[in-house]
């Protein structure tokens, strides 16, 4: 049985890729997230189909995260896939008009806290030779767009940091790829405009956007290939979206 650890598990892709990998009943599952009555729901729903702890912490707290996993139980300690999908967008605004708290936020968590928790988790794996890492871009790691450049910045650093990271750990067996995905549905539009609903509703109107469900079953396809297949590097759409600009409405 695999240990997975996965960041952002308290909703949209995280969330429901928890509920995928339980219910396939062959992993011990880690999860985390800020918000603690979520985590508790998750544990309480998911603990009759699999072995799971749940880990509270903001990304942004270092000192949290690594209490965190040093505090895990021992059947959870060795963790043999990684799923670095917290993260958001904050705000949409030119450059010229951002701001830098928002900033901060897209980078401390999308790119900062990423590489800090690969660093406490990926000594284990070099350790063990075997492993797995996969991060979750963005459709905005491949092409910035307006409004957008913090955001997409942030993912392109994603992209940037898998490659290197393949590299540094391929000698060790250690398998490290990215899903990019196109629109999903989940509260990131709700978080980027600091939640208002009308506006986040709005980015889906008129098309299909992938579910958070699209991204777990993608999740799941990779982390059960052969041990010898990578996959490296995916780009996920919605069939109403052909780029990160271009979408088919209504
Ligand atoms: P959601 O907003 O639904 O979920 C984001 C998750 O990240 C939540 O579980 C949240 O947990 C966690 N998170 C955010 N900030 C922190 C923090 N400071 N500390 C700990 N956890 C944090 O968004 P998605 O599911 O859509 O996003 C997941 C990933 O997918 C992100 O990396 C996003 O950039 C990427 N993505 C999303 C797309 C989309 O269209 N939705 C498209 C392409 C990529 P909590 O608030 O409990 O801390
Ligand atoms: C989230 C999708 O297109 O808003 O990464 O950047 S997009």
């Amino acid at each position: 049985m695999k240990t997975v650890l996965i960041t952002g598990a308290t909703s949209g892709i995280g969330h429901a890729t928890s509920l995928r990998l339980a219910d396939a009943g062959r992993y011990r599952l880690i999860l985390c997230g800020r918000r603690s009555d979520r985590l508790r729901a998750l544990e309480t729903e998911l603990a009759s189909k699999c072995p799971v702890v749940t880990c509270g912490f903001d990304m942004r707290d270092r000192e949290a995260m690594v209490t965190a996993l040093e505090t895990l139980p021992d059947e959870f300690a060795a963790v043999d896939v990684l799923i670095n999908n917290a993260g958001n967008a904050h705000g949409l605004e030119p450059i010229h008009e951002g701001s830098l708290q928002d900033w901060d936020a897209m980078l401390d968590i999308n790119v900062k806290a990423l590489l800090a928790i690969t660093r406490l988790v990926s000594p284990g794996m070099v350790e063990r030779k075997s492993g797995q890492i996969l991060n979750i871009g963005s459709i905005a790691a491949k092409e910035s767009y307006p409004n957008g450049a913090v955001y997409c910045g942030s993912k392109a650093a994603v992209d940037a940091i898998t490659q290197g990271m393949r590299m540094d750990l391929h000698a060790f067996g250690i398998r490290v790829g990215a899903i990019h995905p196109g629109m999903v549905e989940t509260e990131f539009s709700l978080v980027r405009f600091k939640g208002d609903g009308d506006r986040a509703d709005a980015v889906y109107r008129g098309l299909q956007p992938l579910t958070a469900d699209d991204i777990a079953r993608t999740v799941q396809w990779v982390i059960e290939q052969p041990e010898h297949v990578v996959i490296a590097d995916l780009v996920v759409l919605p069939t109403a979206q052909a780029s990160a600009t271009r979408v088919q409405r209504g």
